[in-house]
């Protein structure tokens, strides 16, 4: 059957077509995530003809717009962006938890990646910390895992339809 590595940093982006869910919950912290995906994409040659973003009021609201996006046919992944911060609300456990939930769920009843790009974090500084501050940036690193699964998946055997 052979080995499939998923080959990371090395995707040529150009062709591929990515829709973007982001929430406007937080949005100092989901602007900048946003900020950092279309770099990402760019500097890998995805075209901005070929990014759709559409934006949902919060987290709990992205697994249904990823899924209707997933299903269409019109893009090849959907990376997702929101920041959950534990500090902000009770609903904390319900919101992260649903959000990955949904995803997930969206990922694997269309067979199209579907990127989890949520910020769950306790405090606002940690999710600030992660949109280009001392740890890394999770807008840049989700847009990477989206070309490098559409990479993957079209070199893994599919299902005969
Ligand atoms: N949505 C977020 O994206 N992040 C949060 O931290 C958050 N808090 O704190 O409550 C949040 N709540 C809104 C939620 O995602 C839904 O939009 C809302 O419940 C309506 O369905």
């Amino acid at each position: 059957m052979g080995e499939y590595a998923a080959p990371g940093e090395a995707v040529d982006g150009a062709g591929i077509r990515v829709a973007v869910v982001v929430s406007r919950f937080n949005p100092d912290i989901t602007g900048p995530l946003l900020e950092g995906t279309r770099r990402a994409l760019a500097v890998r040659g995805v075209v901005d003809d070929d990014v759709t973003v559409a934006w949902v009021p919060g987290a709990f609201e992205l697994p249904l717009v990823a899924k209707v996006l997933a299903g269409s046919g019109a893009c090849d992944a959907v990376v997702c962006l929101g920041a959950v911060i534990r500090g902000d609300t009770p609903h904390f456990d319900y919101v992260a938890g649903e959000a990955a939930r949904g995803l997930q769920e969206a990922a694997l009843s269309t067979g199209v990646p579907v990127v989890f790009g949520v910020l769950t974090t306790d405090t606002r500084q940690q999710a600030l910390d992660r949109v280009g501050g001392s740890e890394g940036h999770k807008g840049e690193e989700a847009a990477l895992t989206a070309l490098e699964m559409v990479a993957l998946l079209r070199h893994l055997p599919r299902q005969r339809d």
